[in-house]
């Protein structure tokens, strides 16, 4: 079994973090020929990473995916088994999907449109807020006392609130949101944390040094 893709992508180390969260190490590699070959597109006709590739199966889409290995490996279950516990951590992980990490997207083209960053960091600071809300009580994990596909979701999202504090003071924003910024310290200390924002700092470097230059 491998991911296809590369773990700066927030989607792609969602998909090693619920692997990882499982006690499997899944390797993780860019699709031979890249994401836009006829041979990567008739697998995911999206174009996008992640897709898992499990033996012959090909499965797109970093929230099934998650999901998929939640259901097929062994190891602690990402998803608890008390149906409202469970629409929680799905509804936190959708939250990241469709609010959190679209807000986080004016900020990464910063370098073409500045224009539009104080916007978007008000609307990432209303995004923080919604999500502290829907969170509720502040607890170990994300979604409850152990980690969950929630977890697996939004740690990689929020490491690029650290990554761009220095530049936009992204980081700064969860001073208002206690919660959330506890949750966010106990998460990267731990080692699932400690090593995802290692290697997504290490791809987000070798992504910028070439602009940088
Ligand atoms: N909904 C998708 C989003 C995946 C996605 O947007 N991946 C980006 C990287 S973060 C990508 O592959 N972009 C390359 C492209 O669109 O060409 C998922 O959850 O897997």
């Amino acid at each position: 079994m491998r991911i296809l893709g590369g773990l700066l992508s927030p989607y792609v180390m969602r998909a090693a973090l619920a692997a990882r969260f499982k006690g499997h190490d899944i390797p993780v590699e860019m699709p031979e020929g890249g994401l836009k070959s006829p041979a990567y597109l008739a697998r995911n006709p999206m174009g996008k990473m992640p897709c898992l590739e499990d033996g012959d199966f090909h499965l797109p889409e970093s929230a099934v995916i998650a999901e998929y290995l939640d259901e097929t490996l062994d190891g602690p279950k990402l998803l608890p088994a008390d149906p409202k516990a469970r629409a929680k951590v799905r509804l936190l992980a959708r939250f990241a999907d469709l609010y959190l990490a679209p807000a986080l997207t004016p900020i990464f083209r910063a370098r073409e449109k500045p224009e539009e960053v104080p916007a978007a960091l008000e609307a990432l600071g209303k995004a923080l807020d919604q999500l502290e809300t829907l969170r509720g009580a502040d607890t170990p994990w994300a979604a409850g006392d152990a980690p969950t596909l929630a977890d697996a979701t939004l740690m990689p999202v929020f490491f690029f609130l650290d990554a761009f504090d220095g530049a936009f003071g992204t980081a700064k924003l969860l001073e208002a949101r206690p919660g959330l910024a506890a949750w966010w310290a106990r998460a990267k200390a731990s080692p699932e944390g400690q090593r995802m924002v290692a290697e997504q700092g290490a791809a987000l470097a070798a992504f910028m040094a070439p602009r940088a230059a």
